[in-house]
């Protein structure tokens, strides 16, 4: 390669359909980290990378490179085995790696969990988490070692130093309609994973209608991309494959789902999200050889969350990430009110049921559409988002519904709930006879690791 790398031929490559050697793909993330590629030109090679793919070596090797774009994390050698984590592909109300992350901790895992914001219509741990005053996303490696130690977990984000060019890749990825591309997705949770030297990691891959892949045939190719780079990077890594038609949980929207989460920290969560928790804990345990079988790893982590010893570690690592230890009290007392310290929308709404029947579907793609309109996220990169914004669901799928009644309160601020958004939040609620609704189970298949 000539010293300063020709990104239009890099790019003019790809879009042809070629196949970028080992170099070339360092040149690129090295331009992405050191800013000598321009937006512009991030922005086409993404797109050409979505449109022309990549043959697993240049995922694995684009993986490689976007680790190495910064720090990777070394941890004392007496946690040799414990540090593990969870990853999902995103989906509408998932707030899993919440609870989750304190109830490894509490079991006695160490959890570096790098996370990230919102792509696209999907929601982010960061921005659920920054909807609490004083919580710092941004930490350096020494700081992660320091809250480890001390409680267990933390969860933060990419910076200038830990794993940078997917710090740029991911806010480009997302104003860009580049997102839902294997080999993309991949480096981006991938290379997070292994800057993290992780021992073992479950990854939840999500298919369905709010998923960023719609039927389980694609999901599980992605699945495998996702284990097979894992393995690669030296991680024990399995993946469960789940659905995402319906949001999990009853919320969705950055504020009100950390509400969620702290209340399956309590022991008194929707068992839709108990049970995710519990699953992908549980297969964690049990894959990293800290369970003998699914069955107990499920019921240790359910331990966790019952006896408040992940709520404790929330806590802990709630402080230790900056917010003040009067809210992260107020929080995570039993009979918090939450709007002390989480800001509630201004506005308030519901709408009602139209028909009489069975709720069949909640469909989470129409109702993220409808919150990203309403400011829950982004359209262009680091704009600010309104915590606030949110949806509380008032009934569950395969519940008997009236017409008149209420089955959904939006959260707004400005801009408003306007009719046009009512009329089409409606197309959201899907009723029907009971026989047909879904009885499929919410996790579907479990992906070894290799
Ligand atoms: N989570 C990530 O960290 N990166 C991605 O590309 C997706 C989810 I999709």
């Amino acid at each position: 390669m000539p010293l300063v790398p020709n990104f239009p031929e890099l790019i003019r490559k790809k879009r042809d359909g070629g196949r970028l050697t080992a170099e070339e793909i360092r040149a690129f993330v090295r331009g992405v980290k050191d800013k000598t590629m321009q937006d512009s030109q991030i922005g086409a090679m993404l797109m050409a990378i979505w449109q022309s793919g990549m043959v697993a070596e240049e995922t694995l090797a684009l993986t490689r490179e976007m680790m190495l774009s910064g720090e990777v994390l070394r941890w004392p050698k007496e946690w040799t085995g414990l540090v593990v984590d969870k990853h999902s592909t995103g989906g509408v109300g998932d707030k899993v790696s919440i609870p989750l992350a304190p109830a490894l901790a509490a079991y006695g895992c160490k959890v570096p969990m790098i996370s990230g914001r919102g792509l696209a219509h999907t929601g982010g741990t960061l921005d659920k988490l920054e909807s609490i005053p004083g919580f710092n996303v941004h930490q350096s490696g020494q700081q992660m070692e320091q809250i480890l130690k001390d409680v267990g977990c933390c969860i933060v984000g990419q910076t200038e130093n830990l794993v940078p060019a997917d710090k740029v890749l991911y806010a480009i990825r997302d104003i860009t309609a580049t997102i839902d591309s294997l080999p993309l997705i991949t480096g981006s949770i991938m290379s997070k994973k292994g800057a993290e030297s992780l021992y073992s990691l479950v990854l939840d891959v999500k298919y369905g209608k709010a998923a960023l892949y719609k039927d389980i045939r694609s999901a599980r190719v992605l699945a495998q991309s996702l284990v097979s780079a894992g393995n690669d990077l030296g991680i024990r890594t399995g993946a469960v494959l789940s659905s995402m038609d319906n949001p999990i949980g009853r919320c969705v929207g950055n504020s009100l789902e950390v509400v969620e989460a702290l209340e399956c920290l309590k022991g008194r969560g929707p068992a839709d999200l108990h049970g995710l928790v519990t699953c992908l804990g549980g297969y964690l345990l049990w894959m990293s050889g800290k369970a003998s079988t699914l069955e107990s790893g499920k019921q240790e982590i359910g331990k966790t969350l019952e006896s408040g010893a992940a709520l404790r570690k929330f806590q802990a690592m709630l402080q230790a990430q900056g917010v003040s230890s009067e809210n992260a009290r107020s929080l995570c007392s039993m009979d918090s009110d939450y709007t002390q310290v989480l800001r509630r929308a201004c506005c308030q709404a519901e709408l009602e049921v139209q028909e009489e029947g069975t709720v069949l579907e909640i469909n989470g793609m129409i109702l993220a559409e409808v919150l990203h309109r309403l400011g829950a996220g982004r359209t262009k990169s680091g704009e600010p988002i309104n915590h606030s914004v949110g949806a509380e669901l008032l009934v569950t799928v395969g519940q008997q519904v009236k017409t008149g009644d209420s089955w959904i309160r939006i959260h707004y601020e400005t801009p408003a709930l306007d009719e046009k958004l009512q009329e089409f939040l409606q197309g959201a609620l899907v009723i029907g006879s009971p026989d047909l609704l879904n009885h499929m189970p919410l996790v579907s298949e479990f992906i070894p690791p290799k």
